[in-house]
């Protein structure tokens, strides 16, 4: 067990930290400097003392992963990026939540240096760093499974700052059962129990036993009392012997629960939820720079000795690092397989090949798109052992499993339909929609790998805020969604999605792909491999769905997001139309024919991919003159005007389903090819 050391220009530090955050919440006039105040040593303690990182490098593989969930006390990790030489400048402290900064409101990954992820909407940096340690763990077994526990260049921990309203938040309980599930030894949670949220004292609204509950969910807890009845006692060494403790459990999580004062030693204001998200006031800033023993007249006041012994991290930490790339430059001398993977993953790139594995199938065939992209998974993924993941206990359904391949879980786990080990490839979420997006991003994040998470379409309202987050931080994690319209039949309202697809095409940066059939589920797989830099939802059909007749070379531009599935010479109208209702416009068009009505025919299985195509493209498709328009989508027409336009007809269910047969249903409904022939006359004669 490593010692402290600590002097006294640790203690002046934290002080400069605390001051730091005080100050520039009362420059801008606004944010949240309590907490910041008060976790000033935690943080200090973690980035100068005990993580494993390089404030040269904030990218570097080696790296502990740093979370915080507590997002909106940004100041926590701001000061300390300052401090340790991360990037953060004074400057940027004083231009804090102001435009252009690069200390915004709450910490936005890719936008600051050092920060891992975009964290405030609380629940959700705690869930990801459960995806983080999976991912940790999971690029352990890809790279080096053999090496002896802590001894690997793979191994490294995640660190989680979190408060009471992360612990409030569901998602934290989902993602925490599954982190002591996992034996998940590599993360280590600090938990601010400052028993203080916006509303004061948290006894208004929380009373459960964290401790009680989080041994239940099979965590180390440990807690560390800096409330003493003597008088308030910021108690480093305390918290510094915890923390060996978290670290050498490698077979549980640690939560470490640490009762502190928000906003400690401010003298009227701490221990109160005013000093929580609001400046603290001149006079009670001058008075928290007395009881530090500040200069109250000084503000953003860093002593030369204090950065140049907080900038010295990196001299501190160079042997450290040193002796990593020795272990890693070992490892890929007697790996050269696994160095030539780790160099693929690290350089970003998928492996040759894939499009020629993709499952081909032949029109004439019936086949879900849901059954069709279980076999593109499994097509692809003896190629691309990045691959992973599983669904929220909906695997059959989802056809998210790639066969034959074990279960992520501890052996003990398995069960007789699983088998389980620590480095498998399947993933099983429990019934956590929402913990499951957020380990998804997680995941994602840590880098290397690609993973995703599936269940049916209508719960994606249990994943979205993590969905949101993913299209936030432009991170391409995969989400699977199937049982997609009215047509999955009989489990009736609750389980039909109506809303859903509109809802989630309007987040921006996501894309939602509805193929229509099983060749542009396998493309519309490899494009979602393809993108790097945004999510992507794959929305898949419960029922059979015949393979469209056509050429293979056809089916590839589903990649552009809508492309002419049909066509005749001088078209009066154009039916547009996404999934099982392509095949809905078919009809519709063969029946027009009959009556002498020429129509081009549109598959749109995405709007964001169409809409990033060129203007000339796009004209191409939906030429201007062609004026008469009609989409065809089992759910809101809400977002088709745009390209329907003016007078166009949307044919869509503005109500919810109900119990009975899918195609029963979508008939009654109004998707049926008759109520599309009405439409596009209807809209022929209107665009005349
Ligand atoms: C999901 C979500 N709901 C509400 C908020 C608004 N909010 C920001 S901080 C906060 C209170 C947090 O309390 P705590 O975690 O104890 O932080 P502390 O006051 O101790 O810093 C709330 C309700 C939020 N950021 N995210
Ligand atoms: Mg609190």
């Amino acid at each position: 067990m490593s010692n402290l050391e600590w002097s006294n220009i640790d203690d002046e530090s934290v002080k400069v930290a605390k001051l730091l955050a005080a100050d520039a919440v009362e420059k801008v006039g606004n944010g949240h400097p309590g907490t910041a105040i008060s976790l000033a040593p935690v943080a200090y303690l973690l980035f100068q003392k005990i993580l494993r990182h390089d404030p040269k490098n904030v990218d570097w593989i080696g790296r502990d992963r740093f979370i915080l969930s507590a997002g909106h006390s940004s100041l926590t990790l701001y000061v300390q990026l300052y401090l340790g030489g991360f990037g953060l400048e004074l400057e940027d402290l004083k231009s804090l939540r102001t435009e252009n900064s690069l200390t915004p409101g709450h910490p936005e990954y890719g936008h600051t240096k050092g920060v891992e992820i975009t964290t405030g909407p609380l629940g959700q940096g705690l869930a990801s760093a459960v995806g983080f340690a999976y991912a940790a763990r999971y690029e352990r077994g890809l790279f080096d499974p053999n090496a002896e526990a802590g001894k690997s260049p793979f191994d490294h921990n995640i660190w989680v700052i979190a408060g009471d309203g992360d612990l409030q938040e569901g998602i934290t309980s989902e993602a925490s059962s599954l982190a002591g599930h996992q034996q998940l030894g590599n993360l280590i949670t600090i938990y601010d129990s400052n028993q203080i949220s916006i509303e004061d004292d948290t006894n208004i609204a929380f009373t459960e036993d964290v401790k009680k509950r989080y041994e239940s969910y099979g965590w180390q807890v440990l807690e560390v009392n800096w409330r003493r009845p003597d008088g308030y006692t910021e108690d480093v060494p305390a918290l510094f012997e915890a923390i060996q403790e978290a670290k050498s459990d490698t077979k549980r999580p640690t939560l470490i629960i640490l009762k502190t004062i928000i906003g400690w030693p401010s003298p009227t204001k701490q221990n109160t939820g005013k000093i929580h998200g609001s400046a603290l006031g001149a006079n009670e800033l001058a008075a928290l720079k007395v009881a530090l023993s500040a200069d109250p007249e000084k503000h953003f006041d860093v002593p030369e000795r204090v950065i140049s012994h907080t900038r010295a991290l990196s001299e501190r930490k160079a042997a450290e690092l040193d002796d990593w790339q020795k272990s890693f430059d070992s490892w890929g001398k007697n790996n050269p397989a696994g160095l030539d993977l780790f160099t693929r993953l690290q350089n970003g790139n998928l492996p040759s090949g894939l499009e020629e594995s993709l499952p081909k199938f032949t029109p004439g065939e019936s086949i879900s798109t849901r059954a069709a992209s279980g076999k593109v998974i499994n097509a692809l993924a003896p190629l691309l052992p990045e691959l992973w993941g599983g669904s929220a206990d909906l695997a059959d359904s989802n056809n998210t499993t790639i066969v034959g391949a074990a279960s992520f879980a501890p052996a003990e786990h398995s069960t007789a339909e699983w088998s389980a080990n620590p480095y498998g490839r399947v993933l099983h979420f429990g019934i956590r929609e929402h913990a499951m997006a957020a380990i998804v991003n997680g995941i994602v994040l840590h880098g290397k790998t690609r993973a995703f998470g599936g269940t049916f379409l209508v719960f994606s309202d249990y994943m979205r805020p993590s969905v949101r987050l993913a299209a936030l931080m432009k991170i391409p994690s995969i989400f699977v969604w199937t049982h997609d319209s009215v047509g999955l039949g009989e489990d009736g309202p609750t389980h039909q999605p109506i809303e859903h697809l509109a809802t989630l095409r309007a987040i921006p940066g996501l894309n939602i792909v509805r193929p229509a059939d099983a060749n542009e589920v396998a493309w519309a797989w490899l494009k979602a491999l393809q993108t790097t830099d945004a999510p992507t939802g794959i929305v898949l059909s419960r029922q059979n769905l015949a393979v469209l007749p056509r050429e293979e070379s056809e089916a590839k531009q589903t990649m552009r997001g809508a492309y002419v599935v049909k066509d005749t010479k001088d078209p009066e109208a154009i039916i547009l139309a996404t999934g099982s209702e392509v095949k809905v416009a078919l009809d519709a068009a063969a029946e027009l024919e009959t009556e002498n009505i020429a129509v081009r025919v549109v598959s749109v299985p995405s709007f964001e991919w169409f809409d990033a195509e060129s203007a000339e493209y796009r004209e191409t498709v939906l030429p201007k003159s062609i004026r008469a328009r009609v989409s065809v989508e089992a759910g809101l027409a809400l977002g088709w005007e745009k390209y329907t336009g003016a007078y166009g007809e949307n044919v869509s269910i503005e109500h919810f389903g109900e119990s009975a047969d899918g195609a029963l249903l979508l008939k009654k409904f109004g998707i049926n090819s008759d109520a599309v022939t009405k439409a596009v006359k209807r809209s022929i004669e209107g665009a005349k």
